[in-house]
């Protein structure tokens, strides 16, 4: 590259005014080959990684599994069998572990460079498994499953994701790395969240401060959280979409489907039969300026349906706290509750437009 830099700026030098346009033509020619040169070596700037084996380890046998996958994704480096990554990755599953549940074996919690515990995530990552039903990575309740530690893009299609337990997040935690510029985006397709745990916040995803998830045709069944969110726990500042996907069975104490300090809109959705011993029995939407939030919290749902979730408390389908604005367009809400609250218990704003 330098040498033709060179070489141009050298004939520019040389050669008299009378010629200047051929040679700007010249020039442009030869700066779009660079771009065109530069844009190929980026396109190609990233790798296929191929899991081929179900164990869960970190050795060196010649295969390739899920963790040496990620290792390699993270680390550009070949791990084991794991070719090595380049860029933003892919990691798939070759057709002989397909299908099959993928069990987290190496215990340790508390780590974030995908060698023990917890599946970390801390590079742009796709992770295309062969659908919820023939891909499954199973936390063995050892710790959450996946941890998406940025900024960094990641995208989970065709996954089941279960029995993970831990603190915040059983199933995925995503953030940006502490004190770290930038955001995380996790995008989940065509997946099931299940059976997973935290003992405070997030039993199937926490989506840390500021952070992005896109949630699109996927199923979040039975997880269970102690403190708040039983499905999910946005927190403040998050920005989160969820299209064409249900939630249903999930507990927790506040926010038994969702728990929201942050800005969700829900599209196309069922939030059924979800559980909270406190407020919220569907969702819960929570200012959260106490906690030094950039911005109000502000759920939406359209086109959805709310039905049959329980609180103990406040709010059987929706809890509204603290001045949060909830806008409901063109849904169904029958929800269980507590009268005389019709399933909405409020102390902010709520718009209800065309619902029944
Ligand atoms: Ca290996
Ligand atoms: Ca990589
Ligand atoms: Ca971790
Ligand atoms: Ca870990």
């Amino acid at each position: 590259m330098s040498g033709i830099w060179r070489h141009t700026q050298h004939i520019a030098k040389r050669n008299v005014p009378n010629r200047s346009l051929s040679l700007g033509r010249g020039c442009t020619l030869a700066i779009t080959l660079l771009v065109c040169l530069l844009a190929a070596a980026l396109a190609s700037d990233a790798a296929t990684i191929t899991v081929n084996t179900i164990s869960d380890e970190l050795n060196a046998d010649g295969d390739c599994s899920l963790r040496e996958a990620i290792r390699s994704a993270n680390t550009d480096t070949p791990v084991d069998g794991c070719g090595g990554g380049r860029g933003p990755d892919e990691i798939r599953f070759a057709p002989g572990v397909v299908p099959e549940t993928f069990t987290i074996t190496l215990a340790g919690a508390d780590e974030d460079s995908a060698e023990t515990g917890d599946l970390d995530i801390t590079d742009d990552l796709i992770i295309t498994g062969a659908g919820a039903a023939d891909t499954v990575i199973d936390g063995n309740q050892l710790d959450r499953v996946f941890h998406v530690i940025g900024p960094v893009t990641v995208e989970l299609n065709g996954l089941t994701i279960q029995n993970g337990q831990t603190q915040s997040g059983g199933g995925i935690r995503s953030e940006a790395v502490e004190g770290g510029a930038g955001f995380s985006m996790l995008k989940i397709t065509q997946s099931m969240i299940r059976d997973n745990t935290a003992s405070n916040d997030g039993g199937g995803i926490n989506i840390k401060p500021g952070n992005k998830l896109e949630l699109t045709d996927s199923r979040v069944l039975n997880n269970s959280a102690g403190d708040d969110g039983g499905g999910i726990e946005a927190e403040a500042g998050s920005d989160i979409t969820i299209a064409d996907s249900t939630f249903t069975d999930n507990t927790a104490s506040r926010g038994g489907g969702i728990d929201n300090e942050g800005g969700i809109t829900v599209t196309d959705s069922l939030v059924s039969e979800n559980e909270a011993t406190d407020d919220g029995g569907g969702i819960r939407n929570e200012e959260a300026a106490d906690r030094n939030s950039p911005t109000s919290s502000r759920l939406t749902i359209l086109n959805s349906t709310i039905r049959e979730n329980t609180a103990h408390n406040r709010g059987g389908g929706i809890r509204n706290e603290n001045e949060g604005t909830v806008i409901i367009m063109n849904s169904i809400r029958s929800m269980v509750t507590p009268l005389p609250t019709m399933g909405i218990g409020t102390a902010g704003v709520v718009s209800i437009i065309a619902a029944t």
